[in-house]
């Protein structure tokens, strides 16, 4: 089973095999955690998600990680918050179970990902927390996880999921 850890931090400034993106599905992209890392990675990464031609929500597509302390960035676009009833659970689990696969694809022992989704994305931080938790701690690979969140209230979210 996968070992999480839960730390506050930036997400750019790790030295782990993966980090995941919390982008947007045109992976061109964007704010938050998505423009740190685009700005940390360096223009070639725009270049290297162009190819890629987009990502639908809850899937994930891997780059190399260029200027960042990391072997490869994978992408995946969290799904918008609606209101509940459209699907955003399966589709936030999808985003954090495909990132995995990639991982471990690219035979990475050390992943790191930011709270997918409750940023701009709106989703509720509780429950993503409690689906993410579930989705890392239940994936069947002995890697090891980290969960870095950037202020104290996502810390204490994702702390208390995984204290449950
Ligand atoms: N390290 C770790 N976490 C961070 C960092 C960082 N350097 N910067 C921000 N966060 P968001 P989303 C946290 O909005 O909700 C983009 O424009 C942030 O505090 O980045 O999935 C994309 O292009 C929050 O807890 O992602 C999409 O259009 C978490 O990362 C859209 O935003 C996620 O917030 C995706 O929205």
């Amino acid at each position: 089973m996968a070992n999480l850890q839960v730390i506050q931090g930036d997400i750019t400034k790790l030295r782990v095999d993966a980090i995941v993106n919390a982008a947007n599905t045109s992976l061109r992209g964007g704010g938050g955690v998505d423009g740190a890392i685009h700005r940390a990675a360096g223009p070639e990464l725009d270049a290297a998600c162009r190819k890629l031609g987009g990502c639908p929500t809850g899937e994930a597509k891997v780059t190399p990680a260029f200027n960042l302390n990391a072997k490869i960035i994978i992408h995946t676009p969290g799904p918008i918050w609606r209101g509940g009833n459209n699907n955003e659970d399966e589709l936030l689990k999808n985003s954090y179970l495909n990132s995995l696969k990639r991982a471990t694809e690219n035979d990475c022992q050390t992943v790191a990902f930011p709270s997918i989704s409750t940023g701009v994305y709106d989703f509720p931080l509780e429950r993503a927390a409690k689906i993410a938790v579930e989705t890392i701690t239940s994936f069947q690979n002995p890697m090891t996880v980290q969960m870095v969140c950037f202020d104290s209230a996502t810390y204490n979210a994702y702390k208390q999921a995984l204290n449950e």
